[in-house]
């Protein structure tokens, strides 16, 4: 399979719409998908290239937190200068998933030592970090959960260390909810998909993907530990916050 193949999981009447799960069909599409579905998508992967280059210190580890097909792993390897006894650990419980990341990853050498981990990333122990990124994988941990993982992930932060959370944001009142969802559902039209495809492509992740306001987030990372949150890129309702744990 190369990243080409085009997202048509939704195009077809489905009758009863499963919920959404990362199985191989879904990792078959998944970049083509994630592209098409994300406004914004390959700006934050480069700015997390950027803030790579700025974080992530020598001897230290640096996370991607669902990782998928390794996308942000890759942004982050192509940009971290100093490689001394630095090490990635990118981490996804979907398996289908990580054996299509392998894949990936061998095809673009690196002296940077890259480990996969297949497991919840609410159990990955996280230390001697200096940068954790969590692009678009928040939303799926159930709600009950989220705080503690942020925690943890402050707590193994080391000093002057940054962590990256994008997301996808509800808002308030309904009707700036509705505006902002329109928006989306237009740049996914706009993206080659049919109105049946989005339709169904909402019913299923509906359940799946719990987004939360721009506020909470702010707030827990602030309840959390981290003196210093903000949103850094904002299109529609998907947006992307560097949170710091300063030194
Ligand atoms: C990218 N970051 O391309 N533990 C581990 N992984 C999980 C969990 C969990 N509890 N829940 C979901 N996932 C990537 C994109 S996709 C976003 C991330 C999306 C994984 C899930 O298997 C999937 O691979 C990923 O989180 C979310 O920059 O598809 O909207």
């Amino acid at each position: 399979m190369t990243e080409t193949n085009q997202d048509n999981l939704f195009a077809h009447p489905l009758g009863i719409i499963p919920g959404f799960v990362f199985d191989k069909a879904v990792v078959d599409v998944f970049p083509d998908m994630i592209r098409r579905s994300v406004p914004g998508y390959e700006t934050i992967l480069a700015h997390c290239g950027e803030l790579a280059s700025r974080y992530v210190q020598a001897n230290s580890h640096c996370y991607d937190l669902g990782c998928s097909l390794g996308a942000s792993t890759l942004a982050m390897r192509s940009r971290i200068t100093d490689h001394r006894n630095t090490k990635i650990i990118a981490v996804d419980n979907s398996a289908a998933m990580l054996d299509k990341c392998a894949d990936l990853l061998a095809a673009v050498p690196s002296p940077i030592s890259t480990e996969l981990l297949n497991q919840d990333i609410c159990d990955t122990e996280i230390n001697n970090a200096s940068m954790v990124v969590m692009n678009f994988t928040l939303q799926f941990i159930p709600m009950s959960q989220r705080a503690a993982l942020i925690k943890k992930i402050y707590a193994g932060l080391n000093p002057g260390g940054c962590l990256v959370i994008s997301e996808k944001l509800h808002f308030e009142p309904p009707s700036l909810n509705t505006l902002l969802s329109d928006l989306h559902h237009q740049f996914k039209r706009a993206q080659g998909y049919s109105d049946l495809e989005i339709s169904q492509k909402r019913d299923s992740i509906e359940n799946v993907l719990i987004p939360e306001t721009l506020d909470t987030h702010i707030q827990r990372l602030r309840a959390c530990g981290f003196q210093s949150a903000s949103p850094w890129f904002q299109c529609f309702n998907f947006c992307s916050l560097v949170a710091i744990k300063e030194p």
